[in-house]
């Protein structure tokens, strides 16, 4: 390694036989594609501490410059999520009356998604997932974040694995435009909202939509 300015460790790591490997991504993917997004909810409580665990494992995601340009809004309050709720239907309502193109309604259609958000209110837990931009320095000049989109989308993709592995389910919602959300929730001039994500146990009588995934020949191109 070439002579470093600052720190570094020992990686240490796991390390499987070519055996093992191909048992463990596999039995890895046939447990991450049991993963669905759930819209109808139980009011079933989880504990703060759970939820502290899963926003941490989110919080794990590489990000640009190791910036870590996130912030993670933890809401139970019931009448904080009424106020949401009302807020987030009232931009669904337009969107669905004639904002969305006839062409994305459509694509929709197979979700069974409309303008009502219930999930909101019922669901014990709402994320906001904020992204960003940059920092603000405490004399008031700003830091830039790096690939701010990229990081948070990777946060986020950690956090919806470590929902699905604690056996629990949510939602990526994104409800648009979304301001209203920061402001709802008196957030930095610094956040924006990037995701509301409800999380819980599922209703006891859920259903999903019957869809499948792309196969390997659809999302894989090999250049060996
Ligand atoms: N934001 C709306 C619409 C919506 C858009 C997409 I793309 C989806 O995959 C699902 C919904 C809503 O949340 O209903």
């Amino acid at each position: 390694m070439k002579e470093q300015e600052y720190p570094f460790i020992p990686f240490e790591r796991e390390s499987f036989s070519e055996d093992e490997m191909l048992k463990r991504s596999k039995s890895f993917f046939e447990w991450a594609d049991t993963r669905r997004s759930v819209r109808d909810f139980s009011d079933r409580p989880v504990s703060k501490e759970v939820m502290e665990n899963l926003l941490m494992t989110g919080s794990t995601a590489p990000s640009g410059a190791h910036k870590q340009p996130w912030t993670f809004c933890l809401i139970s309050n019931n009448e904080l999520k009424s106020r949401l709720r009302a807020l987030a239907e009232e931009e669904e309502k337009k969107s669905y009356g004639g904002r969305m193109s006839d062409e994305w309604i459509e694509d929709l259609a197979p979700l069974g998604t409309d303008w009502e958000k219930e999930f909101i209110d019922i669901a014990p837990w709402i994320v906001v997932v904020m992204k960003r931009p940059y920092e603000l320095n405490s004399d008031g000049t700003k830091r830039q974040n790096y690939y701010v989109s990229e990081s948070v989308g990777l946060a986020s993709g950690f956090l919806l694995m470590a929902i699905h592995n604690a056996g629990l389910v949510a939602l990526t919602h994104t409800p648009s435009p979304m301001n209203f959300i920061a402001k709802a929730l008196e957030r930095p001039e610094n956040e924006r909202p990037f995701l509301l994500i409800p999380v819980g146990h599922p209703s006891a009588n859920a259903q999903v939509p019957d869809l499948s995934r792309k196969s390997k020949s659809d999302v894989i191109e090999y250049y060996d």
